[in-house]
């Protein structure tokens, strides 16, 4: 079954359930974001799923008609991966690429290397000899990579490497298994494997807390700026840098002049960058639901109007589709209080498209087009 069949209510995914009405109507709808970003060259999609991607038609639907790349929100975690040492199960992850591949969607890889969502056996088997303690990182990448030559459009081979408020002099994260094992060169060691098992897709370097004034994010910013030129310094191949995008307007506002300046220096290495993870916390806003929502949709107008504006930004993925899914909804400090869900994605939780949805259109309507 292809996109246009399944949109045209020609069959269900997974058999699950029959497309309605409302869902044949809202598949006439012109021009979705896919068709916005594909007319620009940009690419947009989302996070997703398996679970959802079996169970819920009315989520299979709303990817279909928007997205055109995927990306695994927690299925490619080494924890979910390699749950015992040496004993790979692709399962999960699988299942997010057949889905993609029977529907022609792109998939990105997240993520090869990070500090969390990892098995518990691994750090104890860290603490041996070093050979040991390259070895794990190594087979893994290779593994990993080896499974899905080909498939994937860019990998993020190390995830949020940098927590300034660890108090570690360059800014690196302390709180992770990886620095406590290698220091830093299991940055340049996680690349280098990913570039000789890879297949030409690009590598990247994800991470957040980039977009604000506030001084945490001018602490992350610096020490992601100093890590990148310590990595080109030694040759470590990383090709983009991907800015995550989980903003907190009620708390940390987005300042479009210091985000500018960021992606200016990221252009100034020569990276490609991408919007990864794009969801808009509504935590701390007002009580009205279409008050929260319209700030939403203006802080992802501004954000994406500065971050499309640059050459180098290859598209946007949001962590999610609808409301109904939101990790936001699921931990502190973006749970909200009155046990109502949080409303930081396109479209509801009844897969209403919200301003969000339409904010995501107006910036990709009025993106620069790239090779133009
Ligand atoms: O949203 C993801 C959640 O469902 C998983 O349980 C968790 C651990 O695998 O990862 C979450 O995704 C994170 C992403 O991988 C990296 N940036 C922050 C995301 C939200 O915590």
């Amino acid at each position: 079954m292809n996109r246009r069949e399944f949109l045209n209510g020609a069959a269900a995914l997974a058999g699950t359930a029959a497309i309605g009405p409302s869902m044949a109507a809202a598949a006439a709808q012109p021009s979705s974001l896919r068709q916005r970003a594909e007319a620009k060259g940009l690419l947009f999609g989302c996070a997703v799923k398996s679970t959802a991607l079996r169970n819920d038609p009315d989520y299979v639907r709303a990817i279909l008609e928007d997205a055109d790349i995927l990306v695994h929100e927690y299925e490619l975690k080494r924890k979910n991966v390699e749950p015992k040492e040496g004993q790979y199960t692709f399962e999960g992850a699988d299942a997010v690429m057949d889905f993609a591949g029977s529907h022609g969607l792109k998939v990105r890889g997240h993520t090869l290397c990070w500090y969390a969502a990892n098995p518990d056996w691994l750090a104890n088997a860290l603490q041996g000899p070093m050979a040991e303690r390259e070895r794990l990182l190594v087979s893994y990448i290779q593994t990993v990579m080896d499974r899905y030559r080909g498939k994937m459009q860019s990998w993020d081979v190390v995830n949020e490497a940098v927590e300034p408020d660890q108090w570690n002099w360059n800014g690196m994260r302390r709180d992770n298994v990886w620095w406590q094992a290698f220091g830093e060169d299991y940055i340049g060691l996680a690349f280098r494997t990913a570039k000789e098992h890879g297949d030409g897709a690009p590598l990247y370097l994800c991470d957040y807390g980039v977009e604000s004034d506030v001084r945490w994010n001018e602490r992350r910013r610096t020490a992601i700026l100093n890590l990148i030129e310590r990595l080109r310094a030694r040759d470590v191949p990383i090709d983009g840098f991907a800015i995550q995008g989980h903003l907190k307007p009620f708390q940390a506002s987005f300042e479009p002049e210091v985000f500018a300046r960021f992606m200016r220096e990221l252009e100034g290495f020569g990276l490609q960058t991408m919007v990864s993870e794009l969801d808009v916390a509504d935590i701390d806003g007002p009580d009205d639901p279409g008050k929260r929502d319209a700030e939403v949709a203006a802080v992802t107008k501004s954000f994406l109007d500065t971050a499309l504006s640059f050459r180098s930004m290859t598209g946007v993925l949001c962590w999610g589709i609808s409301d109904r899914y939101s990790w936001m909804s699921d931990i502190a400090p973006y749970k909200r209080a009155d046990g109502t869900r949080s409303r930081v994605l396109p479209y509801d939780d009844g897969y209403r498209r919200k301003p969000m949805w339409q904010a995501i259109a107006d910036a990709l309507d009025g993106a620069p087009a790239r090779g133009s």
